[in-house]
């Protein structure tokens, strides 16, 4: 089989790639390792920015979005009870969309169905070849059937975990990588959300995220320790721990019920570099990761494919190679600025006990600088939304 891009991965960033290229006539195959259902299975982001708005309008997915999803002017700050709602229209004249990733997922698997593009589910032991030389080419087993598929173009799209990025030489690569000391134990629970707005709550006891899914699905979030089991968490002990670490007036209006999902995401910063090799380019969580304080994982997946788009539609529809050539310095210039970003949030809102007193009471002047600075809050403001 041969085709001009083969795409590794049916998450949010090789289904938005595939369906770019497709809307401009470029061929393209998804191999994924799981089914269809399984990444649907996944609860992950909850918030988009509007430039990930965009990409689902420029790819012909967001009526569903546009009807279903809900736009926030705002996130409220709690300091240790305190609260402080950063204004993002006031502030900079731009918004968010609370849309679920798995949401957008499903319409892009839905428009990739309608179409007829060819999505490989279920692919074992994927393999790429020769994409530093002439024939690239990947390989996979399906139904114990190993089968080959050739193409002008890999695109990495498989995660963190997935094998694009490890089968770059190890000495092609460098890496940069901070592993925080805890992780987010997350719920998704069918009752209506405790504010309209999102709430990130720094607390002595340890971070908590009040965020949603809709008018009557929220998600619940609450610091962990790195090495912390869900099983030790049951429903009432995470409720009980959330509203300690809430204002009381919050922890008050909050509505409980049975966790339909309860998992712990570990929390690290990572990038690779560069980005390309050869016929092989990485977007998405493959080549980067962000702790989800500032809710840019999977928006910074959607820049980098719009940005891959573009580049690999130069080149096969006008036959320029400037894009490709570029691509990976000039992706790398925003990851890195997303990166700092949703570090300075976790370092503001998370406990770091190494860091002691004297750590704490610095988080503390960052929040009372935010809280008197307008400048300070535009900065927030601008990032959280998404650089332009
Ligand atoms: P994905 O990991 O979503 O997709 C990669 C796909 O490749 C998967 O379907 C995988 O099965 C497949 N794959 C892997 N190895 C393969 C192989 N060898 N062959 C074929 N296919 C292979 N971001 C936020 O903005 N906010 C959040 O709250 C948030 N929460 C998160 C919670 C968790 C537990 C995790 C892991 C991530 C979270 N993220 C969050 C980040 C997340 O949303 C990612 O940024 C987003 O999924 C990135 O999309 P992709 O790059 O497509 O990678
Ligand atoms: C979520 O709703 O899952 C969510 C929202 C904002 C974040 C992280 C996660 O920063």
């Amino acid at each position: 089989m041969r085709t001009q891009v083969a795409i590794i991965g049916a998450g949010p960033a090789g289904l938005m790639l595939g369906r770019l290229l497709e809307l401009a006539g470029i061929e393209a195959v998804i191999i994924e390792r799981r089914s269809a259902d399984y990444v649907l299975s996944r609860i992950r982001a909850g918030v988009l920015e509007q430039g990930s708005m965009a990409l689902m309008d420029r790819a012909g997915v967001s009526s569903r979005m546009h009807k279903q999803g809900l736009l926030h002017e705002g996130i409220e700050l709690s300091f240790d009870g305190e609260r402080h709602r950063i204004d993002f229209s006031a502030l900079i004249g731009r918004q968010v969309m609370v849309y679920g990733q798995t949401e957008m997922t499903r319409d892009l698997m839905d428009a990739r169905a309608a179409s007829g593009a060819l999505t490989i589910y279920e692919a074992d032991d994927v393999q790429l070849h020769d994409f530093d030389g002439a024939t690239p080419h990947v390989t996979y087993r399906r139904n114990g059937v190993t089968q080959r598929l050739d193409c002008a173009v890999i695109a990495g799209c498989d995660g963190y975990h997935g094998i694009s990025r490890q089968s770059v030489p190890q000495q092609a690569l460098t890496t940069f990588e901070r592993v925080y000391p805890f992780g987010w134990l997350g719920v998704l629970v069918d009752q209506p959300p405790v504010a309209h707005e999102l709430i990130y709550a720094h607390h002595e006891r340890g971070f908590a995220l009040c965020s949603m899914r809709s008018p009557s699905r929220s998600r619940y979030y609450v610091q962990v320790p790195a090495d912390e089991q869900v099983a030790a968490w049951s429903d009432q002990r995470f409720w009980d721990e959330l509203r300690l670490r809430l204002d009381p007036q919050t922890a008050a209006s909050l509505v409980t019920g049975p966790a339909i999902e309860k998992s712990i995401a570990p929390l690290r910063s990572f990038v690779a570099e560069p980005l390309r090799f050869g016929a092989l380019f990485l977007a998405g969580d493959a080549a980067h990761i962000v702790p989800p304080t500032g809710a840019k994982g999977l928006n910074l997946a959607m820049s980098d494919v719009g940005s891959l788009a573009d580049a690999l539609i130069e080149w096969f529809v006008e036959h320029s190679p400037a894009g490709i050539n570029a691509y990976s310095t000039q992706v790398l210039q925003r990851i890195w600025k997303a990166e700092r970003f949703s570090w300075w949030m976790t370092s503001l809102l998370h406990t770091f006990p190494e860091t002691g007193p004297f750590g704490r009471r610095i988080q503390r002047a960052e929040f009372d600088y935010l809280r008197g600075s307008l400048a300070a809050q535009q900065s927030l403001a601008e990032n959280y939304v998404g650089l332009e």
